[in-house]
């Protein structure tokens, strides 16, 4: 990012009136992440295997062991550092699996991904199928209820010490559009997860250990969501309350871009054609610190996270030049080299 001194500002100096320095975009910080992942100095990619017949962005399509391993292999291929294994849609009104029948998709899909060394996390929001899962290997529990729909999980991932992703999450799949009601979502939904995070912590969760998910989508309209994005920080330090947790994004092929990008006549985009938006929306979340991006497409995000960090590394140089030079304009006469 380019930080602009105007005339004004450089007739300033030398009259030793105080500048102010144009702030640069791209200058958030990025909270470390969790012990266990691998810091590779960018924001990370989470490639996601949805072993569902009826996930609204790929139902179906992985749906069979053979299918998700292979296509767990190939996202790990194309440069996804987590793969994300689910077996329950939380598509709006989707109805609810039984634990039993969620375990049968995800188990063997996610014995074969390990087995493969692949590092895997789960989706799920049952304790049973968490507990087999972390059995298996799996490095991180993905909840998106933040441990509401089953108060077991927080317990589960704290004795196995892995890191757990706590998302804003309002209810089950058949009632959250009708939850999505907020006066000041950014506020509302940093409140919420502030509460999850103390319940989880006093279940044993290490506060390392927590990633934090503003949960897109989840009993969110399209002006929620993109307050949500544009307000990263506010949901990583839980609006003031705490030093900044990591954060994690899913929004990729979600409903919102999918009407952002409809048709002159307003017919949605259908969800694979949002993926170059899916793209943009990590650049700029990455681009403000986000610690990973959830997404079923990996090239492009994968090079959308690299841009993202070459635009804060140099971000970071102009803004210490930046403050270099106010610090030179502010020198008594005479001190100057
Ligand atoms: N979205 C979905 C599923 N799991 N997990 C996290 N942490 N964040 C999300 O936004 C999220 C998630 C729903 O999307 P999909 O069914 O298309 O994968």
């Amino acid at each position: 990012m380019i930080t602009f001194v105007s005339g004004a500002q450089t007739r300033a100096s030398r009259l030793r009136v105080p500048r102010r320095v144009t702030p640069v975009i791209g200058d958030a910080t990025r909270p470390a992440g969790p012990p266990g992942f691998p810091d590779p100095g960018r924001c990370l990619v989470m490639g996601v295997v949805n072993v569902t017949p009826d996930s609204f962005s790929d139902g179906g399509r992985w749906f069979g062991a053979d299918a998700a391993i292979a296509h767990g292999l190939e996202l790990a291929g194309q440069g996804a550092d987590i793969v994300d294994v689910g077996g329950e849609s939380t598509r709006p009104g989707a109805q609810r699996i039984t634990a039993g029948e969620e375990l049968r998709r995800v188990g063997p899909v996610i014995a074969g991904l390990i087995a493969a060394g692949l590092p895997v996390s789960v989706d799920t929001m049952r304790a049973e199928v968490a507990e087999h899962a972390l059995r298996a290997g799996a490095r991180l529990v993905n909840d998106v209820s933040g441990g509401l729909a089953d108060p077991q999980i927080p317990r589960l991932v704290a004795a196995a010490g892995v890191p757990y992703v706590v998302m804003h999450w309002r209810g089950h799949s058949h009632t959250m559009d009708s939850r999505a009601v907020y006066r000041d979502v950014v506020r509302e939904v940093a409140e919420e997860l502030s509460r999850r995070v103390d319940v989880v912590t006093r279940e044993g969760v290490a506060p390392a250990m927590i990633v934090l998910d503003p949960g897109l989508g989840f009993a969110k309209r399209p002006e929620h969501n993109w307050a949500l994005l544009t307000s990263l920080h506010r949901i990583s330090t839980l609006d003031g309350r705490a030093a900044g947790f990591p954060v994690l994004i899913g929004a990729s092929r979600k409903r919102f871009l999918g009407r952002l990008l409809a048709a002159p006549d307003g017919t949605p985009r259908p969800f694979v054609g949002s993926d170059d938006a899916s793209q943009a929306v990590t650049a700029l979340a990455a681009t403000a610190g986000a610690w990973c991006t959830r997404v079923h497409q990996v090239p492009g995000n994968a090079d959308a996270v690299r841009v993202a960090e070459a635009w804060r590394q140099a971000a970071g140089q102009a803004r210490q030049a930046a403050g270099q030079a106010e610090a030179a304009s502010q020198a008594p006469p005479g001190e100057e080299g």
